[in-house]
């Protein structure tokens, strides 16, 4: 019996029915109040009831099989949408499973709000062993952009409402919301509780860049020889698609799409210099930055991915002004929102802008040639089992025939090589493992991209990527999402022809041999493919593609084919000592 249910039924002496309402739906007219729709989580003590109450008034409530994943799904909802993503989990350890995503989302810049229901306040602070007992908000604090406690329901109105502007405004980020579990029966007057509620009004305000900083960025940028235009996955956040267009249209710089920015314009576009990325970035003299940060992304800005010390000249566009000078001089610093501080660039350039020199653009556009060209054979190899590039030169086919899908990528080998070879055609249609390169965001990025968009999802996935949240495969086959998951099965962590030096157990980095992954989403009704040539999986992607249905299709990838940690080996510690692993 639900709460509000109770007073009505033990109140007899009161002979009107009074108009009462309780926390579960106080935070459920709130989160409606302010256009949420879809709620993504796992439920439990104490938030079942909630869940339940919020599919009941018209919420969508999607159940996971584990927190990180709704986690996952409300961040890149949050990241589709610039609304706030939800995920609501049960104390402790289910607060602990969402926390990974809400930490990873405060990194990627994802607006989100990780609302979990907590234990007793008096019994958690006193350490009496609580039914799942943790301090969970002073956990969740160094991990995310804002931590709120509600404990009154009077106060749930303008806890949702700071949760949300916490995580829309300025820097996007995750934001956690501390609902311990008493708070949702407290009860209190219907009408009372309305006017508690708040609507947050411009939840992300436009922020207008200061004049004389555009006209310093205007200076820098006429008097580059050599300029590029870096766009980062805050600009595909920012939903200002047609003025960066017409930015590097009007302006002639050509730009380099960051991973998640890819399709802003289309990587088809004659001023994508994305086929000729190290040159560009090599040999540019002024950079401007558009929603990307210098970090290991960008080698910091410095090193041999750019010119001589000194030789390159940054211009950043970010609405985060302690981004500047991060990791080195930025010579133009523009504090705003990419929509306003683009348009003012635009409007600053005016009739008489000077296009770069021809010599630049012709030195991108041969080097991009001549990558294209190099890369075309091995695109094209028939060999069985299939290399990543023959497998990946077939999928690049299927998004070039159907740009509306939602590509969804993650793995080592998977996901560098896809990166490069997929071209991408709309914006905010590539959605990976972002800045911290995790892996496990797949389904959950798939079922959120499903259900915010309505589009068709294609996932390509390394085989260990997938382990991390296959299980997830019952919920897409639960809620009937159109997700087709291509599995790049090389029987391991970056190959799969590693061995024990011992002989006692398998090595760390390999698999069971020929596993198939297919049977898994065939266990839940889906549709199961196994395929080992590259005209196998066209047919069986562009079959699962036009059916709608679930479908996971294990593509058989040559296990010698993968370079350790794909195009990041560097990166792993070597050791000082010589003795041979
Ligand atoms: P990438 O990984 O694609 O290089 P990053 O995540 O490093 O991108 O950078 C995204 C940047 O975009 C962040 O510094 C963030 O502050 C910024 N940002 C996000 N949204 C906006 C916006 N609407 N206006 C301006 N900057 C934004
Ligand atoms: C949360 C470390 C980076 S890439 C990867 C792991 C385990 C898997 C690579 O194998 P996969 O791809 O997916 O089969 P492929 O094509 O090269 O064979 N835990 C987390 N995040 C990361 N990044 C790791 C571990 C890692
Ligand atoms: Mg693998």
């Amino acid at each position: 019996m639900t709460a509000l249910a109770k007073i009505v039924h033990t109140a007899p002496e009161i002979d009107a029915e009074p108009d009462l309402t309780d926390g579960f739906h106080l935070v459920i007219d709130a989160l409606k109040l302010n256009g949420i729709e879809t709620i993504y989580g796992v439920p439990g003590i104490p938030i079942t009831d909630l869940g339940r109450m919020a599919q009941a008034e018209g919420l969508r409530v999607i159940s996971f099989r584990h927190e990180q994943h709704a986690g996952n799904a409300a961040a890149i909802a949050g990241f589709l949408t610039k609304k706030p993503g939800i995920c609501l989990t049960v104390s402790a350890p289910g607060f602990l499973n969402g926390l990974t995503a809400l930490a990873n989302a405060t990194t990627n810049c994802f607006p989100m709000i990780l609302i979990s229901g907590s234990s007793e306040r008096e019994i958690v602070d006193l350490q009496q062993g609580d039914y799942e007992e943790m301090d969970q908000l002073a956990i969740a604090k160094p991990l995310c952009k804002a931590a709120f406690r509600v404990l009154h329901a009077a106060d749930i109105g303008i806890g949702v409402a700071r949760a949300i502007r916490a995580a829309c405004s300025g820097r996007p980020g995750g934001v956690y919301l501390d609902l311990p579990a008493k708070l949702f029966a407290q009860v209190m007057d219907a009408e009372a509780g309305r006017n508690s509620l708040v609507k947050v009004i411009d939840p992300a305000p436009a922020q207008r860049p200061a004049p004389d900083a555009i006209k310093r960025a205007l200076d820098v940028l006429r008097s580059a020889r050599r300029p590029l235009i870096v766009l980062g996955k805050g600009a595909a956040y920012a939903q200002a698609d047609d003025a960066i267009r017409a930015l590097v249209e009007t302006s002639g710089i050509p730009y380099v799409p960051m991973s998640m920015a890819k399709g802003l314009l289309p990587d088809t576009h004659p001023l994508s210099a994305g086929a000729a990325r190290s040159t560009a970035l090599k040999d540019s003299d002024v950079v401007l930055l558009i929603g990307a940060r210098l970090n290991w992304l960008l080698s910091h800005g410095k090193g041999k991915t750019w010119g001589e010390p000194g030789s390159t000249k940054f211009i950043q566009i970010d609405i985060e002004p302690r981004e500047m000078d991060s990791n080195v001089e930025i010579v133009a610093p523009v504090v705003g929102d990419i929509g306003s501080c683009v348009q003012a660039l635009l409007d600053g350039m005016g009739q008489g802008w000077q296009q770069p020199p021809s010599d630049w653009i012709d030195t991108l556009k041969a080097k991009r040639e001549a990558n294209i060209a190099k890369m075309a054979p091995k695109l094209m190899s028939n060999a069985s089992p299939m290399t990543f590039h023959a497998a990946l030169g077939a999928l690049r086919t299927i998004v070039k025939e159907r740009p509306d899908a939602i590509l969804v990528n993650e793995g080592a080998n998977t996901l560098d090589l896809a990166r490069g070879i997929i071209d991408m055609y709309q914006p905010r249609k590539r959605l990976d493992v972002g800045t911290w390169g995790i892996m496990g965001i797949g389904m959950g990025f798939a079922v959120a991209a499903a259900v915010e968009t309505g589009k068709p999802v294609l996932c390509v996935e390394g085989d260990s990527a997938f382990g991390f949240s296959g299980m997830e495969v019952e919920t897409i086959c639960r809620y009937g999402l159109p997700v087709c998951i291509v599995v790049f099965n090389n029987n391991g962590i970056y190959r799969g022809t590693d061995a024990d030096p011992t002989g006692r157990d398998p090595a760390t980095t390999v698999f069971v041999k020929d596993s198939r992954y297919d049977k898994m989403m065939e266990a839940f009704g889906g549709d199961g493919y196994h395929v080992t040539t590259p005209d196998e999986l066209t047919r069986a992607v562009n079959a699962a593609m036009d059916s709608g249905r679930p479908a996971l299709i294990n593509a058989v990838i040559d296990p010698a084919a993968g370079s350790e940690s794909g195009n990041i080996g560097s990166l792993n510690p070597q050791s000082g000592i010589k003795r041979k692993v």
